[in-house]
């Protein structure tokens, strides 16, 4: 119950930021936001109440380098049943000059 409350408060703030981003941003932060960069990679650590995972990520062609480093995720659900070492695959989205994931599960090994 208060989980489902929390969830449809943060899609309830992502319609807001997207009716937003609609009106106010320029062609140049839509193109940002709207590409979608495939990430693979192994988890660190996961933090729920932050709403954050560490990512030992391999290469993302186009955007960086592998490495260790620390993401914010568009929901904590996505975070559910994930524990450090799991090989994870998902989707990444630059937002506002800072990278959020929006999609994230285990790779079947
Ligand atoms: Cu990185």
């Amino acid at each position: 119950m208060p989980l489902n409350k929390l969830r449809s408060r943060s899609a309830a703030a992502l319609v807001a930021l997207a009716l937003w981003a609609g009106c106010q941003g320029t062609p140049d932060d839509l193109s940002e936001s709207d590409l979608p960069y495939d990430i693979k990679g192994k988890v660190v650590s996961v933090e729920p109440g932050d709403k954050t995972v560490t990512l030992d990520h391999e290469d993302i062609p186009g955007l960086m380098k592998g490495m260790v480093m620390e993401f914010s995720v568009q929901d904590a659900a996505l975070l559910e049943g994930l524990q450090p070492g799991d090989a994870v695959e998902g989707k990444l989205k630059r937002k506002a000059g800072e990278f959020i994931i929006i999609e994230l599960h285990k790779r079947s090994a």
